[in-house]
């Protein structure tokens, strides 16, 4: 018998409800709830929906790096900030499929293209399209972002063969004036529509750990859940604290507080696959197996991401026999 979807929600085709009128108190809330209680819930609802020992593989490659025009301050590659980045044009063809070729050797099963740019030129889309076209042909799944799209940029992307856009909310509306001048969330909010009407699958999440309140992190949280559809791919970054950037002085944020988003995450997207993404090299052992109990079921992996540290490949590949995690061949984990 199937479930009629409630207002404010709809049903998959397994009966799951997916909410989309999330309220930022009643998140709030949640987050408040005793950690165990929380992370019971979170971790029921994981094996209901994907096998809780799979772990989806993605590598990342900066093709583009540094003088991006824009202001974010959390990013090392903004041309506002002295990091002492070195910045590099747009990597030719052959260097990006040896990348691909490597990540797959490693177990990778999504290849990720990051450009430091505000809105790709046609001209630096159709260079991009090339190598998407090229990674495409190693049989690994392909991901980009590139900044802000046109409707007409989303539909040459998809019909490039592209599979995955990532493009940020990072934090929540309310928050997001103290994080970046040069855009609008509104501006995220547009992308993020072209990238869906044009029938590619979305990878958008955000940052914690930037000085936002508890109630700016149940913010993001509802502005990606309430989208028409949820993103496909979800990724929580924990912030990397850049020397350089306006951010680099920040204070930690608490352990258990990064844990407790990962939950509400995976109680909130059921069927969308949560990354733990940035951040990692500065995490446990311990937190990060606490982060895959909460829900988290993907992950970078390779030695850098975009232009900071990740962990050594053999420490994630000790974690994971130590833990009995498999990586996932492909990208389908529905249990
Ligand atoms: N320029 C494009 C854009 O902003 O959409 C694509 C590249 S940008 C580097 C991709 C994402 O990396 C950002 O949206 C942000 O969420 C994340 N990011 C950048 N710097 C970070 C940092 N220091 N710590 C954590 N995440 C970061
Ligand atoms: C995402 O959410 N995190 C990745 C990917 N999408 C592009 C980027 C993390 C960047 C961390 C800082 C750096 O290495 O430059
Ligand atoms: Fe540019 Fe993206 Fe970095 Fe912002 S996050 S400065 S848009 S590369």
């Amino acid at each position: 018998m199937s479930t009629i979807a409630p207002i404010g929600s709809s049903v998959t085709e397994d009966n799951t409800v997916l909410r989309h009128d999330w309220s930022s108190p009643e998140v709030l809330r949640m987050f408040q709830r005793p950690f165990n209680d929380l992370l019971f819930t979170a971790h029921s609802i994981h094996r209901q929906n994907f096998d809780p020992n799979d772990v989806q593989i993605s590598t990342l490659l900066s093709i583009k790096t540094g003088a991006c025009p824009e202001d974010c301050k959390y990013c090392p590659q903004s041309v506002h900030y002295d990091t002492g980045l070195e910045t590099e044009k747009l990597l030719p063809v052959e260097e990006v499929v040896a990348a691909a070729q490597a990540a797959l050797a490693k177990g990778a099963t999504r290849f990720c293209m990051g450009a430091a740019w505000r809105q790709p030129t046609d001209r630096n889309l159709s260079k991009v399209i090339t190598l998407i076209e090229a990674v495409r042909e190693t049989g690994m799944e392909t991901c980009v972002t590139l900044g802000m799209l046109s409707d007409a940029q989303a539909q040459r992307l998809k019909t490039a063969g592209l599979d995955y856009y990532n493009h940020n909310l990072d934090t929540s509306q309310e928050y997001y004036p103290e994080v970046v001048s040069s855009r609008s969330y509104g501006d995220r909010l547009d992308t993020l529509k072209n990238v869906r009407d044009a029938g590619l699958n979305v990878c958008a999440g955000g940052i914690v750990g930037m000085g936002e309140s508890r109630s700016d992190r149940a913010g993001l949280l509802v502005e990606l859940a309430n989208l028409p559809t949820h993103p496909q791919s979800v990724p929580i970054n924990q912030l990397v604290r850049v020397a350089g950037t306006p951010m680099e002085g920040l204070d930690d944020l608490d352990e258990l507080e990064f844990v407790r988003t990962i939950a509400l995450a995976r109680i909130m997207l059921p069927k969308s696959v949560v990354r733990l993404s940035a951040g990692r090299a500065e995490m446990s052992d311990s937190m990060q197996a606490l982060c895959y109990f909460a829900g988290a079921n993907s992950i970078f992996y390779g030695e850098q991401l975009l232009t900071t540290d990740n962990p050594e490949m053999d420490s994630d590949q000790q974690l994971f026999e130590q833990l009995g995690i498999n990586r996932k061949s492909s990208a389908d984990q529905v249990a």
